[in-house]
């Protein structure tokens, strides 16, 4: 007896597995982000603030702040039961940046996170992922406090291009989190389908 493909039962899903970065100036929430929504214990190798790292970590603004991702934020996360975002938080401080060509190897898109008092910290992010065409999505963490600006305000000021998406966000809030992730991935795949169309002859 033959079935035919629509009768056929349905194959168990093999998750698609994609990997999200998490890049943004320090202090800005990349490591409360991770932990806010992943579903394993997040990974994370905190240091306490040395005091020889103080007159190089910036922490106005973020005084209470007394632990520091030195490597990196791993998580992750179930969109679907056919996807699964693995998320990796990028060191804030500059003195790391020798670890994001290792760690954007094979990355689908990144969330750049920003905080309006301190704008200019994740102007070298954006620099970073608009130089190597990795699709990213802004994510202004909304802390209380802080002034809010009308979306386009911080779209000039970080001299955004018109497709790049912008979502106001609480890094602490799983709903929030979930919704700047699925941006990323909806703003890759449309980054790509224009990528495939452009190469088509
Ligand atoms: N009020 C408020 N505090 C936040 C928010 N996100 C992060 N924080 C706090 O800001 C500090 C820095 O966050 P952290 O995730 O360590 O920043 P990172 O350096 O980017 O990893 C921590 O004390 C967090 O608890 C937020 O959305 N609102
Ligand atoms: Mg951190």
């Amino acid at each position: 007896m033959i079935f035919g493909r629509s009768q056929r039962g349905k194959p168990p899903v093999e998750p698609v597995t994609l990997k999200i970065l998490v890049a943004g100036g320090f202090g800005v929430g990349k490591t409360t982000l991770v932990g806010a929504v992943s579903e394993i214990r997040p990974l994370r190798t905190e240091e306490l603030l040395t005091e020889a790292g103080r007159p190089v970590d910036d922490v106005s603004g973020v005084e209470e702040k007394h632990t520091t991702t030195v490597a990196m934020d791993f998580g992750r996360i179930t969109l679907r039961e056919d996807l699964v975002l693995y998320l990796f938080g990028t060191p804030g401080q500059e003195r790391f940046w020798f670890m994001w060509d290792e760690l954007s190897e094979g990355a689908l898109g990144a969330v750049v996170l920003a905080d309006t008092r301190r704008l200019e910290d994740c102007f070298a992010a954006v620099d970073y992922f608009e130089r190597r065409s990795i699709p990213f999505v802004i994510g202004v963490n909304c802390f209380e406090g802080a002034a809010r600006y009308p979306e386009e305000t911080v779209r000039k000021a970080l001299d955004l291009d018109a497709d790049v998406p912008l979502v106001m966000c609480d890094a602490r809030d799983r709903e929030s989190v979930k919704d700047v992730l699925v941006g990323v991935v909806q703003h890759a795949m449309t980054q790509a389908a224009e990528r495939r169309r452009a190469a088509a002859p």
